[in-house]
């Protein structure tokens, strides 16, 4: 199954939605597998963000990341990564369709509530980034066979 990261950013955390956003991943049956809350720094942000640090946007984006607590955590599932980008919804809030995260919680292009690993080999790089192996728990969810198929699991 994938894993997928995820970012509660400053403006969930401030706006209070974070246990709101995280239902949208638990309703859907993906599995929490870590959660932990991090103060992003300066060496932090410019990996996770290497691919905007040449433009004119990144130190305020950087800034708005620095300026609260974020929460990171990983969910597993099948097809987690389509899964968990379509739940989000589209970059920027304005864009984003009415139903998705992003779409429901947010007006910004900046302040997005949520990140969400776009790739299986961003996946793969992004919790390794922010997780130790022992922060990540292997278990087995009692609604398993409810949520999928035998042949799926
Ligand atoms: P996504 O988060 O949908 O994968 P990316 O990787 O292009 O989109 O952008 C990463 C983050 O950078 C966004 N979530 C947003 O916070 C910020 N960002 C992207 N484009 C802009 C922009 N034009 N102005 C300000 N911030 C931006």
């Amino acid at each position: 199954m994938e894993r997928s990261l995820i970012i509660f950013k400053p403006d969930a955390l401030n706006r209070g939605l974070v246990g709101t956003i995280l239902n949208r991943f638990e309703r859907k049956g993906l599995k929490l597998v870590g959660m932990k809350m991090i103060h992003l720094d300066d060496d932090l942000l410019c990996d996770h963000y290497s691919h905007h640090k040449e433009k004119p946007f990144f130190e305020r984006l950087a800034k708005f990341m620095k300026s609260a607590p974020s929460i990171v955590g990983v969910v597993e599932g099948n097809n987690a990564i389509s899964v968990v980008r379509d739940l989000v919804g589209e970059t920027k809030g304005y864009d984003a369709r009415a139903g998705t995260i992003r779409g429901d919680f947010s007006l910004s292009g900046q302040c997005n509530v949520i990140h969400a690993s776009d790739s299986v080999v961003s996946a793969d790089i992004e919790i390794v980034r922010f997780f130790k192996d022992h922060e990540l728990f292997d278990y087995e969810k009692v609604d398993l066979n409810y949520v999928y198929a035998e042949d799926e699991i």
